[in-house]
């Protein structure tokens, strides 16, 4: 009977981080302006986890196909990833000064321009899969077109957003807040594995399974965030730590205390990896990605 060799999560995240900075710096052909261009990079290659357009890949190599195939979606997830980042920065919204372990974007070129940077990213994330992805099937373009609007839209990122706007300072039902955590961190992560299974011309039962793996990790990862909003220093997350506490945000740990988080971040992950458990070895690294989730310390 052949061994299942133990995954080496940590040289698989080297190797496809290694390709998606490659991508992500030749992505950018803008020549002017020269200081939006420079605005869009700085916050775009400034490291990062890349853990979005790793997802894509996995799961377009889960599906059977060339990942190469998804690299252009990969860095567009990126991108509106970036932009969400930005945006979430600005004084408007979280008003952070911190991000990836640099001044945020506002701080260094002003507001407008973060803002402008953050739609262009937002513009170009769409032109990446649309008119970038040679090889790809173009109704399969629509259909990861189609799927990253709505997941970066108002069903998604932009509705979480609200809510977790207006909840500011309130103390929110655990319900409202997994909506806030679905919609705004989900929702991405969702398109994130979803896309790369479209792009290789997944089944629709492996597409309904790694949505299932998706969700589950999609509201696991932002429990873990806010696990370590509180566990973590600012040196090592890149971002201001302990806000939430400071501006009394309705957090998992506020609400059910940090044991009780980590549990049902613990048990989310568990449902993940059970999704995908019909798909054997292939699913290695979208299970060895699930368990990163959870171990991060970043
Ligand atoms: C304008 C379409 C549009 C959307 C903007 C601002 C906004 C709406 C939404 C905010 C979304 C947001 C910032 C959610 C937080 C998600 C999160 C946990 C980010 C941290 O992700 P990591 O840890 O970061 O993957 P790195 O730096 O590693 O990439």
């Amino acid at each position: 009977m052949a061994v299942q060799q133990p995954f080496e999560l940590e040289s698989y995240l080297q190797a496809k981080r290694v390709q998606v900075e490659a991508a992500l710096a030749t992505a950018m052909e803008l020549e002017e302006p020269a200081s939006l261009r420079k605005a869009m990079e700085y916050s775009l290659l400034a490291g990062g986890k890349r853990l979005r357009p790793i997802l894509c890949l996995a799961s377009c190599e889960l599906a059977g196909a060339d990942p190469q195939l998804a690299l252009p979606t990969a860095c567009a997830l990126e991108m509106v990833h970036t932009m969400s980042l930005i945006h979430d920065d600005l004084p408007a919204m979280d008003d952070d000064d911190l991000r990836r372990g640099r001044p945020t974007n506002h701080k260094m070129f002003g507001e407008a321009m973060a803002i402008l940077a953050g739609d262009a990213l937002l513009c170009q994330a769409f032109e990446m899969v649309a008119g970038r992805s040679p090889g790809v099937p173009p109704q399969r373009l629509l259909a990861v077109t189609t799927a990253l609007a709505r997941a970066a839209g108002a069903p998604g990122l932009v509705g979480g957003q609200v809510v977790d706007l207006a909840s500011e300072g309130k103390r929110v039902s655990l319900e409202t807040l997994e909506f806030i955590h679905r919609h705004k961190t989900g929702a991405l992560l969702e398109v994130s594995v979803i896309s790369g299974a479209i792009i290789a011309g997944a089944t629709e039962e492996l597409v309904a399974d790694l949505r299932h793996y998706a969700g589950n990790i999609g509201l696991a990862f932002q429990i873990i965030d806010d696990i370590l909003d509180q566990t973590a220093d600012s040196a090592t997350l890149g971002k201001t730590a302990g806000k939430d506490l400071r501006t009394e945000k309705s957090t998992y740990p506020a609400l059910l205390g940090l044991a009780a988080s980590r549990q049902s971040a613990g048990e989310l992950i568990k449902s993940a990896k059970a999704a995908l458990s019909q798909w054997g070895e292939a699913a290695q690294p979208l299970l060895a990605l699930a368990d990163f989730i959870t171990i991060r310390n970043h």
